[in-house]
């Protein structure tokens, strides 16, 4: 049957019927928020389809099927790259386009969907991308947030944040599915009784409940059938429950679960609130899960056979004590076999090795909100004691202990209750199982393994640059498409200059398009043809936006000393949100901005560099900045940055990674070669020696290092700002607790391998070849390859088969 996308002719007539029905005047006189709205219901409906065939196609396969619950779910907007996997862009472009419309206007009207942080989130929407394009069944579980993290806005270089609001004009893409509404228990006791044989049986009596009702998105797989679902769970209060606060503390609770990203933890009510919406979503996406098994299946025996779990990170990780508490008290397994059932089922992914990052809550805390789930993680614990005795290893306990010093270790509980532990790039995953946690290593040898990040290369290739995917195209066909790792026949194309000079065009479009943002939003003029030098991410200490912003220092105080020293033309860009009460990352924020202010008034040397901080950094920047980038900043401290994803999105789109051995960039040069990439900078092998010998002193460097003198005394000079004590944090920061991350360490070796970037920039031919080298290496990190691992060695997931 044809359906209403099958020609411009039956879009446009259906598209004008529909958006006058809706709103009830001549399709002339709506406005264009109207018209977005009816485009994307129709694109929904269009997509509900598919989506109603996946579903029959699992229960007919009884295929199993993935959840990733995960805090954070990065998906930007989902317009554009719904329209390409449904395979109908250009039947709405050009219907748009008959109608007087631009396609781009209605992409633009989109909420950038912010629900999260920064690449732990990001990876998560890409996983998402993944899943469906390669037909297999995976779904999402997380929070339906009020607000996103929030709107980052600059004002006296500082940074301000604004709420976001990405609902306010409500959101296409959900489906509202109040019949599937949950019940979700907090605080109160827990008695119950011992039967004959010594089994308990646990009665839970809450202090208060909450209703966690979902709202479905789907999820289009690119030119397939596969469509998968994206449940974000909203809180709305419970008729029959009110706590014993009274019904307007009721509902300023129910209210508070869902309304921000990271609600400030900074103090026990911002923990506890954290604590209970960890526990809202994974108790509402558990009870989905067993509903939806048992609607198939006789009883939860096979749970780990029809159903994957994957913890992103350690924030879901109480799915397992809950879901342990729902195979014990609603289904009356016996400890041994739930359990089972439970590490067959689960498995987790970390994302960092920073201490403070790995979540612990007060034993306190978890016993009052959570009082079921704490006896169970009690004697999760106490088991895993027994266990870890009777191996003999009772003197590495304490080490690996789920409680202990009055805290619940929520890592360590990840670790004993999946039956898959996995880091995000080589280096990370063998930090994890030398270090982080070796002890459990020697306990479960087998449960370590590496799944190094990837990218969807349909939204950071194929949608965000088009020019550069057409010239592709042209080169080695559209294989690469659909099987990424194609992109490697690039490679017999390299050396070929007519080639060169067409890439170099793309690029140099795309900086346009870059440059055209910047003086539209921030009324800065730059040079097009200066390098683009990049480094966007979220502001941490260690991800070392300082050492950026000193090279900057460094060549803006050089040049003033001595006119004979002048750089190729270069642009620097900045993008990144700091934490709201970090306050060392909003200084480095704030001297970023103002260097950008000396530097850029200065009418000599701002012929040769600027600096652009652009604000607000979310997936719609990215989406214009990363593939205008010429140099790839990832210079983060070695060890520190877990994988990092935008490394891989510059080198798909070309730019050169500038960047110490950390991550995934170890694994980018690995590919490219050393010639292909500028690496710089202490190993970690290194690092791990200055810290145990204790032998690193930062005012060793600045006493003998003149550049270092010359940057750090113009933080206290009044060069940036009229006041000496403006940075006083960063100054701090490095001198008096000794430079942590090793900024200063690493400043000459930077400093030189940026002056080698700029040697290999002269030579237009060598580089253009580079980034080639670049875009043919970078199809091993598609989050497709990434998932096929993951679907592969950890849940066993296969594709969905839609034959009769
Ligand atoms: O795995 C996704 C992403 C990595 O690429 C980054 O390297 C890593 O920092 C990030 N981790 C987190 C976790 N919290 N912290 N810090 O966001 O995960």
């Amino acid at each position: 049957m044809p359906h209403l996308f099958e020609s411009k002719d039956s879009f446009k007539e259906s598209f004008k019927e529909a958006v006058s029905d809706a709103y009830g005047r001549d399709f002339e006189d709506t406005y264009p928020e109207e018209r977005y709205n009816v485009l994307g219901n129709m694109i929904r409906d269009f997509a509900g389809e598919h989506w109603r065939e996946t579903k029959n196609a699992i229960k007919k396969t009884e295929s199993k099927q993935l959840y990733y619950f995960s805090m954070e779910f990065l998906m930007g907007r989902l317009m554009t790259s719904n329209l390409m996997n449904l395979n109908i862009y250009d039947v709405v472009k050009d219907g748009l386009k008959d109608l007087g419309m631009d396609i781009n206007e209605m992409e633009n009207i989109e909420s950038d969907a912010g629900l999260g942080n920064g690449g732990l989130g990001r990876l998560a929407a890409c996983f998402m991308d993944s899943l469906a394009s390669l037909d297999l069944p995976g779904h999402g579980n997380c929070i339906r947030y009020r607000y996103g993290l929030f709107k980052q806005k600059i004002e006296n270089n500082q940074q301000v944040e604004l709420p976001d609001c990405w609902l306010k004009n409500g959101n296409v893409w959900e489906v509202w599915k109040p019949q599937h509404a949950v019940k979700v228990k907090f605080g109160g006791y827990v008695d119950g009784y011992m039967d004959g044989y010594g089994k308990f049986y646990a009665q839970h009596h809450p202090e208060f409940v909450v209703r966690a009702v979902p709202y479905d998105e789907p999820i289009v797989g690119y030119h397939t059938t596969t469509t998968n679902t994206l449940r974000l769970w909203d809180a709305e209060v419970d008729e029959d429950s009110v706590n014993s606060g009274g019904l307007n503390e009721y509902l300023n609770q129910v209210t508070a679960i869902t309304a921000n990203v990271y609600p400030d933890d900074s103090t026990i009510e911002g923990k506890r609130l954290r604590l209970t919406q960890e526990y809202f979503f994974v108790c509402a996406g558990i009870d989905q899960i067993i509903r939806t098994h048992l609607r198939v299946y006789p009883s939860l025996d096979n749970l780990g056979d029809k159903v994957a779990i994957q913890l992103n990170d350690t924030h879901p990780v109480l799915v397992i004590p809950e879901l342990m508490r729902v195979l014990l008290d609603d289904y009356f397994y016996e400890w041994d076999d739930a359990w089972n059932i439970v590490t067959k089922t689960v498995a987790y992914t970390n994302h960092t090795v920073m201490a403070e990052a790995l979540e612990k809550w007060p034993q306190d805390m978890v016993r009052s909100l959570l009082p079921r789930l704490y006896m169970i993680i009690e004697e999760i614990n106490r088991r895993f004691k027994y266990d870890v005795d009777h191996r003999g290893l009772c003197g590495i306990f304490n080490n690996v202990s789920i409680l202990k010093e009055g805290q619940v270790h929520m890592a360590n509980l990840a670790v004993v209750g999946s039956h898959s532990v996995n880091g995000v790039a080589k280096l990370h995953s063998e930090i994890l199982v030398n270090d982080v946690f070796k002890d459990f290593v020697t306990i479960y040898p087998d449960k370590f393994n590496n799944k190094t990040n990837g990218i969807t290369h349909r939204r950071w290739l194929l949608f965000s640059n088009p020019q550069l995917t057409q010239l592709l195209e042209d080169t080695i066909g559209d294989e690469f498409k659909t099987n990424p790792e194609k992109l490697e026949d690039l490679m017999a194309h390299v050396e070929d200059e007519a080639l060169q000079a067409k890439f170099m065009d793309v690029k140099l479009e795309r900086k346009k398009i870059l440059a055209a943002y910047v003086k539209e939003n921030l009324g800065i003029d730059i040079d097009v043809n200066s390098i683009f030098d990049c480094q966007a991410k979220r502001l941490h200490a260690y991800k070392r936006q300082l050492l950026n912003i000193f090279h900057v220092m460094y060549l803006y105080l050089r040049m003033k000393q001595d006119p004979s020293f002048r750089i190729y033309p270069r642009t620097f860009f900045y993008s990144a949100k700091a934490a709201a009460s970090y306050d060392l990352a909003k200084e480095i924020i704030k001297l970023i901005n103002m260097v950008a202010n000396v530097v850029n008034n200065d009418p000599e040397i701002s012929k040769y560099m600027k600096v652009v901080f652009i604000p607000n950094y979310s997936v719609s920047i990215a989406e214009i900045l990363l593939n205008a980038a010429d140099v790839s900043e990832q210079i983060s401290t070695a060890g520190k940055e877990a994988s990092g994803t935008g490394n891989m999105k510059y080198m798909m789109n070309g730019a050169i990674t500038l960047g110490t051995l950390d991550g995934a960039n170890v694994e980018i040069v690995e590919r490219v070669g050393y010639e292909n990439a500028e690496i710089f900078g202490l190993h970690v092998e290194d690092i791990n020696e200055l810290r145990h010998e204790n032998s690193y002193n930062a005012w060793n460097l600045y006493n003998s290092s003149y550049n270092i003198r010359m940057v750090i005394d113009s933080l206290k000079n009044c060069t940036w700002s009229n006041d000496p004590n403006e940075f006083k944090l960063i100054n701090n920061d490095l001198m008096m607790r000794n430079d942590e991350f090793f900024v200063l360490a690493d400043f000459d070796a930077y400093i030189y391998a940026q002056e080698k970037v700029q040697a290999r920039y002269m030579d237009k031919s060598r580089w253009a070849k580079t980034m080639l080298v670049n875009i043919a290496k970078s199809g091993y990190f598609s989050s497709d390859r990434t998932i096929s691992e993951y679907a592969k060695e950890i849940w066993d997931l296969k594709p969905l088969s839609f034959e009769d």
